[in-house]
């Protein structure tokens, strides 16, 4: 049962909101209408482009210890500054990574995905520390070991006080253009440590303890037992970790209020733990809420091994709200160039054939290892493979999140035995311990960062398979005239004797080495390949421009070769009806079909459109609805994304 708080309706607190109701109808009455306090902006914008974004996610005690004074935290005990046991913090925090944005910037990395800083328990649970951040005290304050030793929240200061290293680090980020996607965990708070469990704090005020419930902030069903019961999954607890009631709807106004004290500090993204651990009701209601308090925020979920062949999973990355991080292709490569599936390159373009599960494969978030599994490196030592893997996610589909000292080649392989599904943590978490920008990466990133912000194929386009054994991957990606051609080569050298490129002809410059190649009839023949060599060579078109830009995403309509997905409307960017002169679509896959539209005279209009389909030899198939509408912002870039409403045979 969920009990309602006694104060809620006192007679005192009526009293006092009485005069303010009279107000209200004073104001109603009033001749004058007043003022609409309604952002239209809301109205505008359904979500921030971020496919452009380069993302580097840092565990941030294991980063860079740039404020020795905070290393020790509240209990000493808990902080190793011999760095050998990996249980205990080694004081990596927020200083530090503002001392290096200069040194990310420069790599290309344009988004700092950080593990969560809301403040832990300071103690041990199976003789670990809580410095991975997920183990949640209280989720309005930062973790003390992060910021300075006297802007410490217990120190009579509270979220408000916005003059921490946290505040400091999101203005540094904003000078340089660069975005903070904060990590959040909604599903539990902490273990049972020295008897306790799930103590949990409102800025400062205690109220939930597991042990002692009255109000069930908590499930209380025990552990995990049948990983196939997808009740137990969501319901029961994973690893000992109190888990949130979420039926609770003070616990949900809780997280929420949480949440929104973080995005009003600045915090322009969320990556969002656990996910599959929760109902997806309670995503779309967390979602809806946040957005209809800051739009412009985006959202990423860890369904764990996520998988196109996961129906759960797809559901939850197509109706949640957020998009996911992309499981399913990561471990295609873990397996085509960490381990070395004989299969090879095969694996991951039987992945790319499963996007049109998605409606939006192209915001999926690539990766190739993270904080619970084996380092790349520890799967595969040879510096080329890495240097691939990173190749093929900063140019597919999807945007890419690289772990923290990939760039400097870092890894640990205490316990890590070659499994792509092997989990060597802590060791996957080692401290940084080089900052050389010469690296093969480090340069590699930063030119394929650049080359994700200039060409729009990469962060918009379409992805085409060109040329394919388990050795040798090419493919290109394009959107309108602009592509981008990549080939791969984990095996020995060799030379294909001719492949499509679909670019211009004329001479092109791989990117990464400076070489100069020929392209004829759009093609590349007699191209050699060396062992483990990547080439990619970029063909920027024209870009579209306009005072308002629409990026309309259609999903679920069904076309064959030869029929094309337009816009019709009552504007004059959309041909005033006339489908002679609709806008149309580009082919991203059987799924998606997706344009960038300018506005220029109906910028800041209220317009009316819908989908048709023009097949050749036929009569346009229009949608089956009387019209969609929607206001135009006056500038910038939103978006809209429809699913077509199935049309009749005229
Ligand atoms: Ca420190
Ligand atoms: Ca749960």
């Amino acid at each position: 049962m969920v009990s309602t708080p006694p104060s809620q309706f006192s007679s005192e607190q009526y009293k006092t909101s009485k005069p303010q109701a009279e107000e209200e109808i004073e104001s109603l009455v009033r001749e004058e209408k007043p003022e609409s306090d309604i952002d239209l902006e809301f109205l505008y914008t359904r979500d921030i482009e971020f496919r452009q974004e380069t993302i580097y996610f840092i565990v941030v005690d294991r980063f860079y210890d740039g404020d020795l004074e905070n290393s020790e935290g509240p209990n000493p005990e808990l902080y190793d500054p011999e760095r050998k046991n990996w249980g205990l913090y080694w004081g990596g925090d927020l200083q530090g990574i503002i001392d290096k944005l200069d040194y990310l910037k420069n790599l290309g990395v344009t988004a700092l995905w950080l593990t969560p800083l809301f403040e832990q328990v300071e103690d041990l649970f199976v003789e670990q520390a809580a410095i991975h951040g997920y183990w949640t005290k209280d989720f309005k304050r930062i973790n003390p070991r992060f910021i300075g030793k006297d802007e410490n929240p217990s120190l009579n200061q509270t979220q408000d006080t916005r003059d921490t290293a946290f505040d400091r680090l999101i203005e540094e980020l904003h000078k340089r253009n660069m975005k903070l996607v904060l990590d959040i965990v909604c599903n539990h708070s902490n273990p049972d440590f020295s008897g306790k469990k799930g103590e949990l704090y409102d800025d400062g005020v205690k109220i939930a303890d597991y042990n002692e419930d009255d109000n069930h902030w908590y499930h209380h069903y025990g552990e995990v037992t049948d990983w196939e019961d997808e009740w137990q999954v969501q319901n029961c607890e994973l690893a000992g970790l109190a888990t949130f009631n979420e039926n609770n709807i003070e616990y949900r106004n809780y997280i929420k209020a949480a949440i929104k004290q973080w995005l009003d500090r600045g915090v322009d993204a969320l990556r969002v733990d656990t996910v599959k651990h929760m109902p997806i009701w309670f995503w779309q209601e967390f979602n809806s809420d946040i957005r209809a308090y800051k739009p412009d925020v985006f959202i990423f979920g860890e369904w764990i091994y996520a998988s196109p062949h996961d129906d759960r999973s797809v559901e939850f990355a197509n109706y949640s709200g957020m998009t996911i991080l992309d499981f399913g292709l990561c471990m295609a490569i873990r397996h085509a160039l960490g381990t070395w599936d004989e299969s090879g390159f095969h694996l991951v373009q039987d992945v790319l054939n499963e996007d049109y599960r998605y409606n939006g494969a192209t915001e999926l978030i690539t990766f190739i290892d993270n904080h619970d599994m084996h380092r790349f490196g520890s799967l595969n030592p040879d510096p080329d493979a890495l240097r691939m893997a990173i190749a093929l996610i900063m140019t597919s589909r999807g945007i890419p999140c690289i772990y923290y000292g990939t760039e400097q080649y870092l890894h640990d392989d205490t316990n890590a035995d070659g499994n792509p599904y092997g989990n060597n943590d802590p060791y996957n978490r080692p401290m940084m311990d080089q900052w050389d920008t010469d690296t093969a990466i480090y340069q590699d990133m930063r030119l394929l960062s650049g080359l994700r912000r200039l060409n729009p194929a990469v962060s918009m386009g379409s992805q085409w398979q060109k040329y394919l054994t388990p050795d040798v991957y090419c493919y290109i990606r394009r959107y309108r005239d602009s592509v981008v051609f990549v080939a791969m080569n984990r095996g020995e050298s060799v030379t294909l004797d001719a492949v499509e490129t679909e670019l211009p002809d004329g001479e092109h410059t791989d990117i990464l080495s400076r070489q100069k190649y020929e392209v004829k009839d759009g093609q590349l023949t007699e191209f050699p390949l060396d062992s483990k060599q990547i080439v990619v060579f970029s063909h920027v078109g024209e870009r579209v421009k306009g005072q308002t830009i629409v990026r309309v995403q259609l999903n679920g309509v069904e076309t064959q070769p030869g029929e094309m997905v337009v816009v019709i409307g009552d504007c004059p960017e959309l041909g005033n009806w006339d489908i002679a002169k609709a806008y149309p679509l580009e082919y991203i896959n059987t799924n998606t079909w997706f344009a960038e539209i300018p506005f220029n005279e109906s910028a800041g209009k209220l317009i009316h459109y819908k989908y048709a389909m023009w097949r050749e030899g036929q009569s346009p198939l229009r949608e089956n609805l009387v019209s969609r509408r929607w206001v135009i912002a006056s500038e910038g870039t939103v978006k809209w994304r429809d699913t077509w409403a199935a049309g009749r045979e005229s």
